[in-house]
């Protein structure tokens, strides 16, 4: 059977969080680096998702997966002695929150990448972006709050919201490093203690 394909770049976080799910997972696939919102790659994007959007997982067997936390919810369901949410009870509840809030903040600061970094600058609407700003502070503040001083959400090795979490924090850095600068020490550290690991590190956007 072919080898899983995971369709999208790892400048997007929500692909980032499925390489790094199947990293942690042992899971080998390869990586086709299309740029969602390339105009060049429009028919190209079709084949994989109707929206054109990613992430797409690409499964062996050619069933093709979207949206993250689908995806993410297939990758668990399927390999349940590698699981990165746990199964049920409140660990699940408070696993899936975290993820929440970290996707919830990084839908933001994706958004005011298109809005700020993208659109043409005599069309910015700086209430908007403000507004914007304020969510992923919030977003921001409050999964810093919440961090573990030391090791991960998941204890000695990461869980789902860890992925979930340094995914969002690095989005934030990379593409606006105002957002982030100065601020939130201890998930600064999560995400330097996240990038220790390969499974990590070598999907680190750049
Ligand atoms: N809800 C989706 C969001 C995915 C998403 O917004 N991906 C971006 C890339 S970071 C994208 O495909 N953008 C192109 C578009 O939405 O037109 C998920 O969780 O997978």
């Amino acid at each position: 059977m072919a080898e899983m394909k995971l369709v999208g770049r790892m400048l997007s976080p929500y692909v980032r969080r499925v390489a790094i799910w199947c990293n942690l997972q042992g899971r080998p696939f390869e990586s086709v680096a299309v740029a969602a919102t390339d105009p060049d790659q429009v028919d190209l994007m079709k084949t994989f998702h109707p929206g054109l959007r990613v992430p797409v997982l690409v499964l062996e067997d050619g069933t093709k997966l979207i949206e993250t936390m689908a995806i993410c919810d297939w990758l668990d369901d399927s390999m349940p002695d590698k699981r990165l949410v746990p199964a049920t009870g409140l660990s699940r509840r408070d696993c899936l929150q975290r993820i929440g809030l970290a996707h919830s903040t990084v839908e933001k600061v994706v958004s005011l990448v298109y809005e700020k970094n993208r659109r043409p600058e005599d069309l910015h609407w700086k209430d908007w972006q403000a507004r914007v700003i304020t969510q992923i502070g919030g977003g921001l503040a409050a999964m810093d709050e919440a961090a573990p001083a030391d090791g991960f959400f998941g204890g000695a090795a990461p869980d789902g919201s860890d992925v979930a979490t340094v995914c969002a924090y690095h989005m934030a850095k990379v593409t606006n490093p105002f957002l982030v600068e100065g601020k939130y020490p201890k998930l600064a550290a999560l995400a330097e203690r996240a990038m220790t690991l390969p499974a990590v590190a070598e999907t680190f956007p750049g």
